[in-house]
Parts: structure tokens; C-alpha cells; sequence
């Protein structure tokens, strides 16, 4: 077996992750450990100062209640998000971090991240909920304040590069993780009394839309791959919402922003021949239920429509930002210093959207000679992604809140501490816990903080070690590293290290795992249609990919974690495929489609589709588990107000 040193750390609550959730639990963490005299220790497999889904900056905070401010309130929010989920969100979690969200905020102002004001020193809102930021280096600012506080302090310890692969587990309670560094020959067990996992979501799951050199560049960030539903499904927790992917509508091919763009700008997307299919669709809408009448039109629905127009064969879709662009400045026309003045101020903005964000965007419209203030850009549908943060819903089953829960849904929504598991000590922040969509980056962060004061709660109630068994230890470390034996003893067989009749390399592998998804599951070729029989053949061949990935190979460390990380992929796969198939309607046409059950069925399928994987016997359990409202149904005249 390959020579690897095996390094124990033992401590009391385990981070797993460096992002926007993993940065707030750490800051959270860190107050109360100090207090209760705990260790906290934070994982990444990156750089925790550009790690994650904002590495590269963002240029907006997507969630800001504004509750200081009187015009929204906590149940504004959570209206906003089931109906942009067709109904399916727990209201007891989105409500949580709504109450939370705007101390984050304002926090993340303190620590530095420049907010834009208006002349009134008010923040500038790019929509309802969203402010607008100087983002580049947003990621940066808020690592800051994490390292700050668990190192400053003494109270934590922070290890980067470490790639965590699964978790330890004593009994039905985790008792940590084991992964190995990237950098050097050293296999890690971290041993831990409560254990919270903020691995984001996943993509490269479905075949991308790019290809070649320029594959990488995806909507989402390459590096999340699937760890979090990994280290859940692994430890036994229940899934949620594994069906409810993502597909962004973004600027073809560099998967520049359109937020700012809709909502700031006020732009409309039209086909080729001019039409607004958001105005020529609207009787689609009718098809979706109470969903197709609120406002604003779900992200899925708004997706759909845009596709339909493609599916008929009236693309491109153009984002139209010199009509966007001339509307605005058309206030100061009679003026030409101040329209001068004016055009200069909104072409400034359009570059800084992507260069905050999505710096590809501004070099392809560089490259390809646009002038926003002049020409259209495409837009397109991206592949799928699993980003329970964002618009999707995909993650952990976890408690809410005591103090939210209603006679009615204490029973099924509450089990001790908020945002746990259903596995004793295991946490799930960001994208790591599901059916709380639209937290991104903030609501994140704050979810981060609630569940790491949850966890330090956990263990101060459950204060002991949790044992580890060493021959299971060891067992563990001998299949995590096995992609290095496999590659050594097998290398010389071929003249090419990528073929070999014994192995089968990370990039080959996840090239049968994408091709799987994209055919099967309802990816880019078949414009996001799937039916039951191809989801059941797509099982049928998950399975034999699984025998499979027993004979990856790696060459070097790197190649390691690009194995683990693929592993990753096809279990986040599994979980999809089983929950699509098991759900029989479609809900949410824009982000996939059921031929075969081609409608809304609210009477059935206005549940949660929950899964559930038994380490022990290797069996998946489907079940359904009831929506219940914390606050009273909005009426009819509510949704439609918006
Ligand atoms: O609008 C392991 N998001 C946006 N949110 C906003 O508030 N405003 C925006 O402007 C946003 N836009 C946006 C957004 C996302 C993306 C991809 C783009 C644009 C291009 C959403 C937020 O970014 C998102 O909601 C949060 O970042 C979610 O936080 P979290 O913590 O769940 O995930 P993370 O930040 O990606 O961090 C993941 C961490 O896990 C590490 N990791 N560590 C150890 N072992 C492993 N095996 C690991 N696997 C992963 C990562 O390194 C990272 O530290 S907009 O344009 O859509
Ligand atoms: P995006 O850049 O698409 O991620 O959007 C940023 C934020 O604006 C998210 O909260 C989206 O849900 C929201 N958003 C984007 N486009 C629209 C739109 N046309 N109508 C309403 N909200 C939108």
C-alpha cells in the first residue's frame, strides 16, 4: 500500500469547508467554543481566502430582508421562495435565516466588503432582495473575519489543501472524517465530537456545454463536486429535494450574470425574430398552477419559457443591453453633458457585473468586439448543477428551529438542535442542506452561524469523544488511497498512461458519468427531457459505473482527489436519478422534464421527495414527506401581489 503517514487531530466541533457557510459557522463557532472552552477546527480542500463558489467575486448579495428598513418582512421572504420552488421549501428554515440574514450583512460591511449607497447612504438594490457590492474580493473579506476568529483567538485551528473524502462514525452518531492532503503523503483522521459539513454543491455532474480546453469553464465553480451529499448519503442522514437541480440562464458560453441585467437594468431577453417570449408565452403559465400567477415568475418557469422559443427553433436568445442601456440614459437625452455622463456610468457598471463575478464574461466580450451599449448578447440555458443555496433545493434533511415550529410541524420538522441531520452530531450549512433555496452567499454565511451555535450547543450536551475503531480506520485509509496502487502495479501495461486495460483514469471516468447524466437524466442533448424508462436504464448503468470506480487510478496525489472527487459526482448522481424517477410529475419544467408525466399533480406530488441511503446494507429507501406552514397560506391576493 502507498507510504502514507497518518496524521490524527482530535477536536470538539469539526468545519468541514472553507466557504461562504463553513466562514460563518467558524465566526459563530468561535464566540461560543471560547465560552464553553471547545476547539473548533476548519477543513478545506483549497484556500480558504479563494475558495469555494465565490472565489472570483460576486457583484451582488442576492439575500438582504431589510428588515430595519419596515418594507419586507420574514414571511415576505418566505412566500418569495415557495413560490419560486412551486411550493416545495420548508418554511421553518428559509424563515430562520431570513431572521438572520441581514445581522450577516451588516457584518460582512463591518469587516470591509464595500456595499454601493445611494446619495442618501442608503444601499442601492439591484432587486427586491438584492444589493449591489464591489464583490471582487468579497471572498476574501469574509475568510478574513473566519481566520481572524478561530486563530486570533486560540480557540481553532485551520488545515487547507486537505481533500476529506467521507465520514468516521460511531454507531449512529459521526465521529468525524478521514481525507488526505493534495500537497504531501499524509492521510488525515479528524476525530470530533459534532461534526458540520459546508462542501457546497456539485457540478460536472451533467456533460457541460463547454468543451475542450475551455471544459472547466462551467456557471458553477469546478472544485465543488458533489463532497457534501457525499458525506451525507455516506453517513446515513436522509436527502432531500435530490431531484431539485439548477439550471441558470446565463450569457452563452462565459456564464456571465443576468441579475443585474433584468432587474437593475430593466432589460427583456428576445429571440431572433424580436419576439419577448415572456410576453408571447404568457398563456404557458396557465399550466403551472398557482406557480404560473405569482410574481415574480418562478426562476424555473421563466427558464422554460426562454426554452420553449429555443425548442421551436427561434433562437439565439438575446439579452438586449443596448435597448436596455438607450431606456436609461433616454431620461437625460436633452442634455448632452449629462447623457454623455450617464452612458459612461451604465457602461462602467455592465463591465464591473462580470468583472466582479464572472471575469471570462468581460474577456469574451472583449474578444468577440461587444459593446454592451451596442450589440445583443446570447443567453442560454447552462447544464445542471446542485446548489441548494441558489434557485435549486437539493441537500440534507435537517431540524429547523424550535421556536419556529407550529403544532403541526413540530413532529416532522424539529428533532433537538436546528439545522442537524438526521445523524446524531452532523450538521449541514449552504449548499450542504436542502429545501432552503435562495439563501447564496449571505444566507448562507448565516446559516453557517445558526448551525455552528446548534452544534456547540450539541456538544456541550453531548460532551465525549466518540470512539473510532482502528481496524475500520485503517480499512478506510487502504480504499481511499487505493487509486495510487492501482495506477502503480498497472502502468506499465499500456504506452499510454490514460488507457489500460486494469484502470480507468478520473478524467475517463467522468466523462462515462456525464454522458450518462446528460443522455439519461435529462441534460443539455436532450433539452433537459427524460422519462421513466431512461431514468431506470440510467440506474441500471450507474450501477456497473459504480463496479468501476473500484478500478480508478491515479498517478499523483492531484489524480487522487480528482478519483474522490468523481466518486463524489456519481453518488450526488445516484441520489438525483432515484429521486427524479421516484417523483412522478414534472414541477419544475425549466430545470427538467418528465415526458412521461408530463403535469403539475398537486394532490400527490406537493411533498417532499425525500432518499435515504443504508451504509450497512446498501439499500436506498424513498419516501414523501409532508409541506407543512409555519405562517398562515397566503391568499390569492398575496401571491399575486409578489
Ligand atoms: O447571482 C471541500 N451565488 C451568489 N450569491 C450571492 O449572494 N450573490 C451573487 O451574485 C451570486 N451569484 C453566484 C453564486 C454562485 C456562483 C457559483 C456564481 C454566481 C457563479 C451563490 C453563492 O455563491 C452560494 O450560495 C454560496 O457560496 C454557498 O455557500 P457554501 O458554503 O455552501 O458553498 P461554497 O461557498 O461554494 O464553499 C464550499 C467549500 O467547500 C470546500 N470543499 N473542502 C474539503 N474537502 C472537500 N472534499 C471539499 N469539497 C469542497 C470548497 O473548497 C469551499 O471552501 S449569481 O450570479 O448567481
Ligand atoms: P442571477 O444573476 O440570475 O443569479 O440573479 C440574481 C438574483 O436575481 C437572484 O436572486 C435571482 O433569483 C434574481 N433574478 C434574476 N433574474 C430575475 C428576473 N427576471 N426576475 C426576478 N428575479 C430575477
Amino acid at each position: 500500500m502507498a507510504n502514507f503517514e497518518t496524521v490524527t487531530v482530535e477536536t470538539d466541533l469539526l468545519i468541514l469547508g472553507g466557504g461562504m457557510a463553513a466562514c460563518g459557522a467558524a465566526v459563530e463557532a468561535a464566540y461560543w467554543a471560547a465560552q464553553n472552552g471547545l476547539k473548533v477546527t476548519l477543513v478545506d480542500k483549497a484556500a480558504v481566502d479563494r475558495s469555494g463558489a465565490v472565489a472570483m467575486g460576486l457583484s451582488a448579495i442576492n439575500q438582504y430582508v431589510g428588515l430595519r428598513d419596515g418594507k419586507n418582512s420574514v414571511k415576505d421572504y418566505v412566500d418569495y421562495v415557495r413560490n419560486d420552488l412551486m411550493g416545495v421549501t420548508r418554511e421553518d428554515l428559509v424563515a430562520n435565516i431570513a431572521r438572520h440574514v441581514d445581522s450577516t450583512v451588516h457584518l460582512f460591511e463591518k469587516w470591509g466588503l464595500p456595499i454601493w449607497t445611494d446619495e442618501n447612504g442608503a444601499y442601492v438594490h439591484e432587486g427586491r432582495w438584492q444589493l449591489m457590492i464591489n464583490g471582487e474580493s468579497y471572498k476574501v473579506v469574509v475568510a478574513e473575519a473566519a481566520k481572524n476568529a478561530l486563530l486570533k483567538t486560540g480557540v481553532g485551528e485551520i488545515f487547507e489543501r486537505i481533500f476529506i473524502v467521507g465520514p468516521l462514525m460511531d454507531g449512529d452518531r459521526v465521529a468525524g472524517a478521514a481525507g488526505f492532503s493534495v500537497r504531501e503523503n499524509k492521510f488525515y483522521i479528524f476525530k470530533a465530537k459534532a461534526t458540520l459539513v459546508a462542501m457546497g454543491g456539485a457540478v460536472h455532474v451533467f456533460k457541460p456545454r463547454s468543451s475542450g480546453e475551455g471544459m472547466g469553464r462551467a456557471w458553477y465553480p469546478p472544485w465543488n463536486s458533489g463532497s457534501s451529499a457525499y458525506f451525507t448519503i455516506q453517513a446515513g442522514a436522509e436527502m432531500t429535494c435530490q431531484e431539485v437541480r439548477f439550471i441558470p440562464v446565463r450569457f452563452k458560453d462565459a456564464y456571465g450574470p443576468v441579475g443585474a441585467w433584468f432587474l437593475l437594468f430593466k432589460s427583456r431577453a428576445t429571440n431572433a425574430r424580436g419576439g419577448d417570449y415572456m410576453v408571447e408565452r404568457r398563456p404557458e403559465l396557465e399550466n403551472w398552477g398557482p406557480y404560473g400567477r405569482v410574481k415574480p415568475i418562478p426562476a424555473n418557469l421563466r427558464n422554460y419559457l426562454g426554452m420553449l422559443d429555443v425548442m421551436e427553433g427561434k433562437g439565439p436568445i438575446y439579452m438586449r443591453t443596448e435597448e436596455a442601456i438607450a431606456k436609461i440614459a433616454d431620461g437625460c437625452k436633452d442634455d448632452e453633458k449629462a447623457y454623455k455622463k450617464k452612458m459612461r456610468e451604465l457602461e462602467s457598471e455592465a463591465w464591473e457585473d462580470f468583472l466582479d463575478m464572472t471575469i471570462s464574461q468581460a474577456i469574451l466580450w472583449a474578444g468577440t468586439n461587444t459593446q454592451p451599449e451596442e450589440k445583443s448578447s446570447e443567453i442560454a440555458a447552462s447544464e445542471p448543477y446542485f446548489i441548494g443555496s441558489h434557485s435549486g433545493a437539493s441537500g440534507a434533511w435537517v431540524s429547523g428551529p424550535e421556536d419556529l415550529q407550529t403544532d403541526e410541524t413540530k413532529a416532522d420538522y424539529f428533532w433537538g438542535y436546528a439545522h442537524m441531520a438526521t445523524v446524531k452530531g452532523l450538521f449541514c450549512a449552504g449548499d450542504a442542506s436542502g429545501a432552503s433555496s435562495h439563501k447564496f452567499s449571505s444566507g448562507s454565511h448565516a446559516e453557517g452561524r445558526i448551525a455552528a451555535q446548534a452544534a456547540i450547543k450539541f456538544i456541550v450536551e453531548n460532551n465525549t469523544m466518540p470512539a473510532l475503531d482502528v481496524a475500520v480506520v485503517e480499512a478506510l485509509k487502504a480504499e481511499i488511497l487505493k487509486p495510487l496502487d492501482t495506477y502503480e502495479a498497472n502502468k506499465n501495461l499500456t504506452t499510454d498512461p490514460e488507457i489500460n486495460p486494469n484502470y480507468i483514469k478520473p478524467r475517463s471516468f467522468m466523462f462515462r458519468l456525464q454522458k450518462l447524466m446528460d443522455e439519461y437524466a435529462g441534460g443539455i442533448s436532450t433539452q433537459f427531457k427524460t422519462n421513466g424508462a431512461l431514468l431506470t436504464k440510467g440506474l441500471e448503468l450507474l450501477a456497473f459505473l459504480r463496479e468501476d470506480a473500484a478500478k480508478l487510478a491515479a498517478a499523483d496525489l492531484h489524480e487522487l482527489m480528482r478519483c474522490w472527487e468523481n466518486i463524489h459526482r456519481m453518488w450526488q448522481a445516484e441520489a438525483h436519478v432515484r429521486t427524479v424517477l421516484f417523483r412522478e410529475e414534472t414541477r419544475w419544467p425549466g430545470y427538467y422534464y418528465r415526458a412521461d408525466k408530463p403535469k403539475l399533480d398537486e394532490e400527490k406530488w406537493l411533498v417532499f421527495a425525500n432518499c435515504k441511503y443504508d451504509p450497512g446494507t446498501g439499500e436506498w429507501t424513498m419516501l414523501s414527506r409532508p409541506i407543512r406552514h409555519i405562517f398562515a397560506e397566503p391568499k390569492e391576493h398575496e401571491l399575486l401581489g409578489g
